[in-house]
């Protein structure tokens, strides 16, 4: 049987740029002709966890549940990416003790906040700045960023192409 792929863990702020990555790279790892799958936090909380808000308590067990299903997934073959806020360490260092040492890379998409919220495509930082949504991560919630995550992409200094050619290079070299 072949070695389990590694799971790509994006995490950074809202308007980093996560997804934008994951989709990226989804597109090369399917022309290399693995089975790629998307695990984004937007679209987990349409439905596997819709039930969940933004308070600490919350986002723990919507980590926890991402990490869950990556793991189900990953057992079943698939390559993983994950593009999920996931702001505490201790939950992500959770999600990374669900997998052996060489099936997780922990990758922060940074860009400084003053870029994210300029991005600012969903209008969401405008509305948090006005006090309409809270506990919005970077503004009057925590984003604890990882001290040593196998990768750390600065979406504000670098193309697309590039991080995804970083991403590539990061899971070339676990192969
Ligand atoms: C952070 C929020 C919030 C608050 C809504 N804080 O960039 P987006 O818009 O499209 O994706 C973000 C998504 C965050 O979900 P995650 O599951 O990744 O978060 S976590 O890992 O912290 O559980 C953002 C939107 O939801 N959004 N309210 N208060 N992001």
């Amino acid at each position: 049987m072949n070695a389990p792929l590694k799971v790509v863990w994006l995490t950074g702020l809202s308007g980093a740029g996560k997804s934008t990555l994951a989709e990226a790279l989804a597109v090369q790892l399917r022309a290399l002709g693995e089975r790629v799958s998307i695990l984004d936090g937007d679209v987990l909380r349409q439905g596997l966890c819709s039930d969940l808000g933004f308070s600490p308590q919350d986002r723990v067990e919507n980590i926890r549940r991402t990490a869950e299903v990556a793991r189900l997934m990953q057992q079943a073959g698939l390559r993983v990416i994950v593009a999920l806020i996931s702001p505490y360490a201790a939950e992500r260092a959770a999600a990374a003790a669900r997998f052996g040492p060489d099936e997780f890379a922990e990758v922060h998409v940074h860009a400084p906040l003053a870029v994210t919220e300029a991005r600012d495509p969903k209008g969401l930082y405008a509305r948090a700045r006005r006090g309409e949504i809270r506990q919005f991560t970077g503004i009057d919630a925590p984003y604890e960023a990882p001290i040593t995550p196998a990768l750390r992409i600065d979406t504000s200094q670098c193309s697309v192409e590039a991080a995804v050619q970083a991403l590539l290079n990061l899971l070339v070299a676990a192969a």
